[in-house]
């Protein structure tokens, strides 16, 4: 009765449940309806957008909800489980048990005729001899026998006392075959309570049957968001300004801010800005790997950004400088991708240069990417990224650096190599006033 009890409880917290569910659907429809149906235009789209929040809002509280029941459903299948395996243990123990003491009742009610047989026969000789001593048909012989013999009174009261035990045996094998019948009774009950445990477990939700109404439940309730994708790239974005946008390369991976750049061409994604040396760029392993700095002024994108942008789909590179004359040239690579942290982010495909900067990256194509505290350069005696102040893809070292360190133009011998320099422009002792790195994928036709 405890199951049934249990069983019965359990099931009808699932219906009342999954009825307040559908309920809560029902509902927050026929609200969104209403406002549909009764709002204005231009209020309907601000009333769509509460709506939604709050709809989403209850969708997460369902899903919730639904998460606790999941769990306590798989419990109480388990503890289902668990109840019948043992009720069906006992069963199998009683049957073997029924049928032992069955056979020992069979033997005892046999022995105890044969035993009931034999009494009734001396009973009769009894009384046999009892009538011929009275008649004296009995010899002398049979006289000396009888005075052998226990007394008569003796005897009877031996009888009776045997007759008695014989009637209390009968009704002590009458109650056991009684006390067998009711646990035949019982285990049959206990059977038609496995069964019924069945029944409700067949009609007990399941984890995917909730699950289906709360997905039916969220493409019902919430609109197609197609509108509101969030672009791929600096390309994508319909707002041709310059600015701040937020990309996301693809559903697998979580949006982040970008500065895009418009020119005559095209939009441009920035992976390097510097103009006025408040940023340091002096940074070690993890730093250049995330990115650094202010997205709005000057920073460094990040090398596992990179990396991922890079190999979404081949790039362009474009990289534009100024000497502190006003001076602008700029070089342009038509490839640019580089590797994984594992393999060093590597610039392993650097294409052909065009532009009026003259070409001081193409001996750097191949390099992995070194900090001060990741040396993965060729030059077997020192580091080149310490030395020359600044994270690249130093070869033995550089003929380029555009994150070297911050001076304002001319740079001292001693300090050769150490500013943002480009080889071909103004030379490894010239600092420039302001370096940008910009990429866009190749459009093909
Ligand atoms: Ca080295």
């Amino acid at each position: 009765m405890l199951i049934m009890h249990s069983v019965s409880l359990i099931t009808l917290t699932l219906v009342f449940f999954v009825i307040n569910v559908e309920g809560q659907v029902e509902q927050v429809v026929q609200h969104r309806n209403r406002i549909h149906q009764h709002s204005e235009p231009r209020v309907a789209l601000s009333a769509q957008s509460t709506d939604n929040k709050s709809i989403e809002h209850a969708l997460e509280s369902i899903n919730d909800k639904l998460s606790i029941l999941q769990s306590r459903d798989e419990e109480h299948i388990k503890r289902l489980d668990s109840i019948e395996l043992r009720i069906n243990r006992v069963q199998a123990a009683n049957n073997e048990k029924t049928e032992s003491i069955r056979s020992e009742l069979r033997n005892f009610v046999s022995k105890f005729e044969a035993v009931a047989s034999v009494i009734g026969n001396i009973d009769a000789t009894l009384n046999q001899i009892k009538l011929g001593a009275d008649d004296g048909t009995i010899s002398s012989d049979s006289h000396k026998l009888k005075s052998r013999s226990v007394p008569s009174d003796d005897l009877d009261q031996k009888l009776e006392a045997l007759a008695t035990l014989l009637a209390s045996t009968r009704a002590a094998v009458a109650r056991v075959e009684k006390g067998v019948a009711q646990l035949q009774g019982n285990f049959t009950h206990l059977q038609a309570s496995t069964k019924t445990i069945h029944h409700f477990q067949r009609h007990i939700p399941t984890k995917q049957f909730l699950n289906n109404i709360l997905q039916n439940a969220r493409s019902q309730l919430l609109p197609s968001n197609n509108d509101d994708t969030i672009a791929s790239s600096c390309h994508d974005i319909e707002d041709p300004q310059t600015g701040i946008y937020q990309i996301q390369l693809h559903s697998g991976m979580k949006p982040f801010y970008v500065r895009c750049e418009e020119t005559s061409e095209d939009k441009w994604t920035v992976i390097l800005n510097r103009f006025n040396g408040a940023t340091s760029f002096y940074r070690n392993w993890v730093e250049y790997k995330n990115g650094f700095g202010n997205i709005a002024t000057e920073f460094w994108i990040g090398l596992d950004k990179l990396y991922e942008i890079t190999n979404s789909k081949l790039h362009e590179l474009y990289i534009v400088l100024e000497d502190f004359d006003g001076d602008i040239k700029h070089a342009r690579y038509s490839q640019f991708s580089i590797g994984s942290e594992k393999e060093g982010y590597p610039l392993n495909v650097l294409g052909e240069y065009t532009g009026t900067a003259g070409d001081s990256l193409s001996y750097h194509a191949g390099s992995k990417f070194s900090t001060f505290d990741v040396d993965n350069d060729v030059w077997l005696e020192g580091n080149c990224a310490q030395s020359h102040t600044g994270g690249w893809w130093y070869n033995s070292c550089d003929t380029s650096n555009l994150n070297g360190k911050y001076f304002n133009g001319t740079v001292s011998e001693l300090a050769r190599f150490q500013g943002i320099y480009w080889n071909d422009f103004r030379g490894p002792t010239y600092s420039l006033r302001a370096v940008k790195m910009l990429i866009k994928a190749i459009q093909y036709q």
